[in-house]
């Protein structure tokens, strides 16, 4: 067969016209580009789309992406978006790139809703990340509304969060989350952190829901301070696990809150308790975080409160059922009394929740109670433990620093740092009654231990409880801001306290202190009687270290506080928990069985700041409830006219 030449193709075939070779090129060229576009059509799974397309291609960009394992299946192109999760869930992006599940599905989710869970847990927010995110990080000092840096905020923080973001003056976690420049403190912190984990841990593997973790039997306990209210040792632990950067823990308790927690119940309650734990807890978590599920649950809650006000005098009863409202005093308190540190202890928290409420009732109800006591007449200047809610006079003259009293003088002066220093009644109350406390009160051994007795219509009883031991604490904070010439005495005495308990617990055989220790019958800070030598993993002692570490920098309270934690591991550390003993004098230890919630919400965070620097939760932004949970300083000028924070910031630099 001959081939013809044809017109301007050579022998070879391979020289053809200009026009022709240009035609030939567009052909292949487009041949190529439809080969290469049909690999976007293939599934992911098929190997040769692996090769050619990279991983950030591969990979959708947002959160619905977070379900690329769904495509495998090859179902997701065939969904909309919004059918990809159980009904009445939706996903937002979370935390660097991580699936928050957002929205109802209590029970409706089902499997669906685990594997969502199961997915945000496989990509947890970095501690940084969110930190990063939520406070505008290391820069947030340039943190403006409006700017770049606002918008990137999570989509979740409502503007009233950010605004008050804005007011603080330092970023909450510090720097670097407090972490201590040098080793030994770093491992001691570590430390710490561990035994976090490891009292979560357990709780969350024998008592989950449940208020507390029974660790030697391993399992829950409900108790009857919370009425119908569960998970006590979830929001406890809500802002201790934050703080801690465990993110996976934390989220845990977040979704617990978010599904299970259930504030309908109508069981009798505390109302101390339920305030200092449930409704500080959310409040805390609210601030750090921003995520606005615990604010919408703080105000349902405390909302439920305020029935217990609707006495003759507005002084709250100690118990109320949380479903009728209706509330009565505790059988034990004589004569329908209700308690000076119960009804004292409402004020930090009651306050926050009309500054998020913007429902003046909370602050009124305790402003109240303030100027009732503010005018009542006192015996020595001194308050007594107990009053009636119905006359509104005192029902008998006990006077303690310790259990009955102590967190009302806790609130005072906590009402007025928090107040940014406004709250002028509460101030006064504050070093009034300290001066009646000196005077009456506190006293020297005759082996020059000093310490606070308490008073029986004018009898002393040399006995103080360890609760008394957050005195120590308390006085030091105190001391910047009365008399200026008292400043120093103030510190000396705080100290003095402090080193008090510590004798208390340096003269057991555990190295841990007892529920009450006496100063007569040749007693000096030891418990005399059998019913006082235990120990239920109470914070108070270790609360004044950390507080006094932080005013003096003197490494003895770091060193009592190391002391500490050896001695909880020693004798408190169980094979699934930690429990308190029943007696701090001997060495073969009897567990009580009782993992108490605050021991996540106080004793282990207050030993984590310990050995933290100063920067993580800086007293200029933050007081702790007497839970120990961080509630930020009201700053009402920023708040009203953010625009002077860079104010109240270039002040404090300066
Ligand atoms: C905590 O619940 C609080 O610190 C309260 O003020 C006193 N008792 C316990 C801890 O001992």
């Amino acid at each position: 067969m001959v081939f013809r030449k044809l017109p301007g193709v050579s022998a070879s075939g391979m020289s053809l016209r200009l026009s022709q070779k240009f035609v030939f090129l567009l052909f292949l060229s487009g041949l190529v580009t439809l080969c290469f576009g049909a690999l976007f059509f293939l599934p992911d799974s098929v190997r040769l789309k692996r090769i050619f397309l990279s991983k950030s291609e591969n990979q959708p960009a947002t959160a619905a992406g977070s379900g690329a394992a769904e495509n495998d299946a090859g179902e997701r192109p065939k969904r909309p978006r919004e059918q990809e999760h159980p009904r009445g869930v939706t996903s937002t992006k979370g935390e660097s790139g991580g699936v928050v599940v957002v929205g109802g599905g209590t029970s409706g989710g089902g499997g669906g809703l685990a594997r969502l869970k199961s997915l945000a847990r496989k990509t947890p927010p970095s501690y940084e990340a969110t930190e990063e995110r939520l406070a505008g990080g290391k820069a947030q000092e340039d943190l403006t509304l409006g700017s770049e840096k606002a918008s990137s905020l999570d989509s979740g923080a409502s503007f009233a969060y950010k605004k008050f973001r804005r007011c603080l003056l330092k970023p909450p976690l510090g720097r670097d989350g407090g972490k201590p420049g040098d080793p030994q403190t770093d491992k001691r912190r570590e430390k710490v952190k561990e035994m976090m984990k490891f009292a979560w841990d357990n709780y969350k593997q024998y008592a989950w829901g449940k208020n507390e973790l029974r660790p030697l039997t391993k399992n829950g306990h409900i108790g009857n301070m919370f009425g119908g209210l569960r998970g006590a040792s979830i929001i406890d632990s809500l802002d201790t696990l934050y703080i801690m950067g465990l993110l996976d823990e934390y989220n845990d308790a977040k979704e617990w809150v978010r599904s299970n927690l259930d504030l309908t119940s109508n069981g009798e309650a505390s109302l101390f308790e339920v305030n200092i734990r449930y409704v500080g807890g959310l409040l805390s978590a609210y601030y750090l975080t921003g995520e606005e599920l615990f604010k919408t649950k703080v105000l349902e809650l405390g909302a439920k409160l305020l029935p217990a006000f609707n006495t003759p005098t507005g002084i709250p009863r100690g118990v109320i059922n949380l479903g009728s409202g209706s509330s009565w005093s505790w059988g034990w308190a004589s004569a329908g009394s209700s308690i000076l540190a119960e009804f004292g202890t409402l004020h930090l928290e009651f306050v926050h929740l009309s500054e998020l409420s913007g429902d003046p009732v909370y602050s009124e109800k305790v402003m109240n109670i303030r100027k009732l006591l503010n005018k009542i007449e006192k015996p020595q200047g001194l308050y007594p433990n107990f009053l009636s809610p119905v006359s509104g006079n005192w029902v008998q003259h006990h006077v303690s620093i310790g259990g009955l009293g102590d967190s009302f003088y806790e609130y005072l002066i906590k009402s007025y740092l928090m107040s940014d220093k406004t709250d002028e009644d509460a101030k006064n109350m504050y070093y009034n009654a300290l001066e009646a406390i000196e005077s009456n009160l506190v006293q020297k051994s005759p082996g020059g231990l000093t310490y606070m007795a308490e008073w029986r219509g004018g009898i002393l009883d040399h006995k103080m409880g360890h609760l008394a031991c957050f005195s120590g604490g308390m006085i030091g904070i105190g001391a910047d801001d009365g008399a200026p010439d008292k400043r120093q005495h103030y510190l000396d005495l705080a100290a003095e306290i402090t080193h008090t308990c510590h004798e208390s617990y340096d003269r057991s055989a555990t190295k841990l202190g007892p529920e009450a220790f006496r100063f007569d019958s040749g007693a000096e800070a030891t418990a005399t009687r059998l019913s006082d030598r235990y120990y239920i993993l109470r914070p108070e002692v270790i609360e004044s270290y950390m507080y006094m570490w932080r005013l003096t920098h003197d490494p003895k309270y770091r060193e009592w506080g190391w002391e500490a934690v050896e001695a909880l591991e020693r004798h408190c550390r169980v094979e699934s928990g930690f429990s308190g003993i029943r007696d701090v004098y001997t060495l073969t230890d009897s567990h009580d069985n009782m993992q108490q919630s605050f021991f996540l919400s106080e004793t282990l965070k207050y030993l984590y700041l310990l050995f933290s620097d100063d920067d993580l939760l800086p007293p200029e932004d933050w007081v702790f409830n007497t839970e120990a949970h961080p509630l930020p300083v009201v700053r009402k000028s920023c708040l009203q006219d953010p625009s002077t924070a860079a104010q109240d910031k270039s002040k404090l630099s300066g």
